[in-house]
């Protein structure tokens, strides 16, 4: 009996000492293995009388539960100190500045363009796309302005060599207008509340025209429109816009084939700091007027071209330069710099995707 005892004690100070898991295997190996020390003396348990078995087979049983549990809490203890110490070498300094790489923003024109969007949305405008390259009809004759008319000259647009297999000349759009004309005539009866965002092309370049820039136009057609209606709707939007609710509107007449009557709005701004700053009477003594928006309502021309009945629906329409809206707000003077990739403009004027709310992308505040 003492030499099961003595085994014990000698094992499980081996088990005690041992600081590897490896030497914690090779222990249990060694005592409970196939050829181990203690599965040797349960082997022999085969071999004994039933009374012999009945005296030893307990304190030899009692060896193998005690080596096991040894070695089993050996191994969890040196796997538990092994985490401990992975966890405490593997810590994050959360305090540790972190560092971001570069950084891309969000475009003026893109943010300008949300902004607009959402605006819109809340007036209950849903947005409309069409295509850029357009053909004569949809982008000129649909809108009153047929091949003859001076109005084609001032658009300077960008044709291409070929004629489309209807015999068209096809262009690149030169206004947002074609969507509107696409948008009455496909099929879905009005009332139509629609915005047309979107890149537009003209032959013409310097400090205050690039050859592509960006237009949003709007339209609305339904039943008993009206002028109030028009400047209704531009005057909340503007103030929307600009974040200001001393918004003054200056609306004179002009003349666009699209709209009759045509009117240009203009808003008021003051001079503070030598700085026009949007807001106030234009006819104040430190005021004066920008254009903003052309505007009128639809033309009954072109209520017919796309084949409703003008008696029964009348609307009105707007349109302005996105990038001009972007240079009022936002308080830059070159819009060639728009388009020019510059890292460090687009760091200085672009907008963090984080901070803003965007329709289109960013996560949104
Ligand atoms: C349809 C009917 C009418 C859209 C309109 C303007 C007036 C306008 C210019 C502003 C600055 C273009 O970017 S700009 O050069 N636009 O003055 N646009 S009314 O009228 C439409 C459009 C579509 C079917």
């Amino acid at each position: 009996m003492s030499e099961i005892a003595d085994l014990k004690a000698a094992l499980i100070a081996d088990i005690a000492a041992a600081d590897t898991l490896d030497s914690v295997e090779a222990l249990r190996v060694g005592a409970l293995g196939k050829n181990g020390v203690v599965t040797g003396l349960l082997k022999t348990l085969g071999g004994m009388s039933p009374d012999e078995r009945l005296e030893k087979g307990p304190p030899i049983q009692d060896l193998r539960e005690a080596v096991t549990v040894a070695i089993a809490d050996k191994k969890a203890a040196l796997e538990q100190a092994a985490l401990d110490a992975r966890l405490a070498s593997e810590r994050i300094d959360m305090t540790l500045p972190v560092d971001l790489g570069p950084q891309g923003s969000v475009h003026p024109v893109s943010q300008v363009m949300d902004e607009l969007t959402e605006i819109f949305a809340d007036l209950g405008f849903s947005v409309a796309t069409g295509p850029e390259i357009e053909d004569d009809w949809h982008n000129f004759t649909a809108l009153n302005i047929p091949e003859t008319h001076p109005a084609r000259a001032m658009h300077d647009t960008f044709y291409f060599p070929d004629l489309n297999d209807a015999g068209q000349k096809m262009l690149l759009r030169t206004h947002t207008s074609p969507v509107q004309i696409r948008t009455m005539m496909n099929g879905t009866p009005p009332p139509i509340r629609i915005i047309a965002p979107g890149r537009v092309y003209r032959s013409d370049s310097d400090a205050t025209h690039t050859p592509m820039f960006h237009q949003i136009e709007g339209l609305v057609i339904d039943k008993g429109i009206t002028l109030g209606h028009l400047k209704w709707t531009l005057e909340t939007f503007l103030k929307a816009f600009f974040e200001r609710e001393d918004i003054v509107l200056r609306l004179r007449p002009s003349y666009f084939p699209f709209t009759e009557p045509s009117v240009e709005v203009d808003v008021g701004y003051t001079l503070t700091n030598g700085q026009r700053v949007i807001g106030g009477d234009g006819d104040a003594a430190n005021g004066g007027w920008l254009e903003v928006l052309g505007s009128g309502m639809v033309n009954r021309k072109v209520i017919e071209a796309c084949g409703l009945d003008p008696d029964e629906w009348q609307g009105f329409a707007f349109g302005t330069g996105v990038d001009r809206l972007a240079m009022l707000k936002y308080g830059m003077n070159d819009l060639r710099a728009f388009f020019d990739g510059d890292q460090r403009w687009l760091k200085h004027y672009g907008f963090s995707a984080l901070d803003v709310p965007t329709l289109s992308g960013g996560v949104g505040a």
